[in-house]
């Protein structure tokens, strides 16, 4: 067995290394990347005309939603509610420091007046574009735009693939040309919207290639030499396939918090709820699970993107908005522990994640009682221990491990931070 397994990553490692990489001068800038995961919190928001049936995005589409039934929704797609400056404020409040919107999903909708596809929100009873109004909302509020975009696209002729459930490769389609309008409507993006980030998906399929993966990768980069670019623009099977030889900036475990990575930067994407899209009477998670969510990402190294998905009005749920307003009191009160820091030097676990800055590791305790055993910070000695933002706490320390006395109960239910002052710079003690 154990054979097996290195047979099967010695032909994983050389079909990688076989695969077309990205010119490593043209990838973007590390004080930009530096800069995206210092914010370690975005909103992201799945949204379109499916919202009238309540049921997933894209891949509802022949599946509950027969396709002609769920090609016509945009018929009827009149979210009267909308207002972009509402949804942006909402981030804010949540301590969000960027947004990310799908511009178009697997279903091909586009939420932009695109003059490549009929098939968008102009041709609606709405007539406004989404993309556009919330690109000057986060302008106005100081929050980063970014854009999802699917490389996959069931609607369109061009595209092999119509149907998930059922794949078949359409010999009519023609893969040249759906990359081809698929660069100009990204020309369209970045030259009308100037994304902070790209947020790729739709890697997985057989039409899409490492080669276009590279082409299209190549030719944002001309456009816009400092936009972000996950990782899924590359082929893979892997979410957080590493990046280093692939088409992207960064990596995206997905619905779960990912590895403790001190040298590839990663995001988490999650949903707040269970679908991606809005469902109605969705099981949406407790306030503890969001703020842990966040505080295992942080202590991972790693950002987090939270999943919203507004109603077909154009409102975000009020119970997802005040769970989000909730995470955000957190953040105004402790975010020092989160923003611009670093994860580790402790992985995280399920008692506790460690962020640092500076001479300070920040203590986010999730789950313990009376004291907390951690081990010995290799070639550093504690000088202060405190709450923060509260009063000193007292603990031991010698060469094994240092022991610290917690407040019974914990003041703060769902993630108590504690600061740790020590007598040098954090940044160079390895992972523990
Ligand atoms: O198929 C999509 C899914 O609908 C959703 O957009 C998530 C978000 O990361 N990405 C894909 C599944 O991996």
């Amino acid at each position: 067995m154990k054979q097996l397994v290195v047979v099967f990553f010695l032909c994983l490692s050389h079909a990688m290394a076989q695969q077309k990489m990205v010119d490593p001068a043209i990838k973007t800038p590390v004080r930009v990347m530096d800069d995206f995961m210092s914010k370690r919190f975005g909103m992201f928001i799945h949204w379109g005309p499916v919202t009238l049936r309540g049921t997933e995005i894209g891949w509802s589409r022949n599946n509950e939603v027969p396709e002609a039934d769920y090609d016509s929704l945009y018929h009827e797609f009149n979210p009267v509610l909308f207002n972009a400056e509402a949804w942006v404020e909402t981030a804010k409040d949540a301590g969000m420091k960027y947004l990310t919107i799908t511009s178009k999903h697997h279903d091909g909708f586009c939420l932009w007046p695109t003059a490549y596809s009929s098939y968008n929100i102009m041709n609606t009873p709405f007539k406004r574009d989404v993309v556009g109004e919330l690109a000057a909302a986060c302008k106005k509020y100081d929050i980063r735009f970014c854009i999802y975009f699917t490389v996959l696209d069931w609607h369109d002729k061009d595209y092999a693939i119509h149907n998930p459930h059922k794949p078949v490769i359409d010999r009519a389609a023609d893969m040249n040309k759906f990359v081809a309008r698929m660069k100009n409507e990204l020309k369209e993006i970045i030259t009308k919207y100037h994304p902070y980030m790209l947020w790729f998906d739709g890697n997985w399929e057989s039409p899409w290639t490492q080669d276009y993966a590279v082409d299209v990768y190549s030719y944002l980069k001309k456009l816009d030499p400092n936009v972000i670019i996950n990782n899924r623009l590359s082929t893979s099977k892997l979410q957080d396939t590493l990046i280093s030889v692939r088409a992207g900036d960064y990596n995206t475990p997905e619905q779960r918090i990912g590895e403790l990575d001190m040298t590839q930067p990663w995001e988490s994407c999650m949903t707040i709820a269970n679908q991606w899209a809005w469902k109605p009477n969705d099981q949406m998670k407790s306030l503890k699970e969001c703020i842990q969510t966040l505080a295992k990402s942080s202590g991972g190294n790693g950002n987090l993107l939270f999943n919203v998905g507004p109603m077909l009005d154009g409102r975000m749920e009020a119970r997802q908005v005040a769970r989000l307003k909730e995470m955000g009191t957190w953040l105004n009160k402790y975010g020092e522990s989160i923003y611009n820091t670093k994860g580790g030097p402790y992985k995280p676990n399920a008692v506790y994640a460690a962020t640092r800055r500076g001479n300070k590791i920040y203590l986010h305790v999730f789950e313990a009682k009376h004291t907390l055993e951690l081990p010995a910070i290799p070639g550093r000695k504690i000088e202060k221990a405190y709450l923060l933002k509260g009063a000193a706490v007292t603990y031991k320390q010698d060469t094994n491990a240092v022991t610290i006395d917690l407040p019974d109960p914990l003041t703060d239910v769902n993630d108590t931070v504690i600061v740790l002052e020590l007598n040098g710079s954090t940044i160079d003690i390895p992972v523990i």
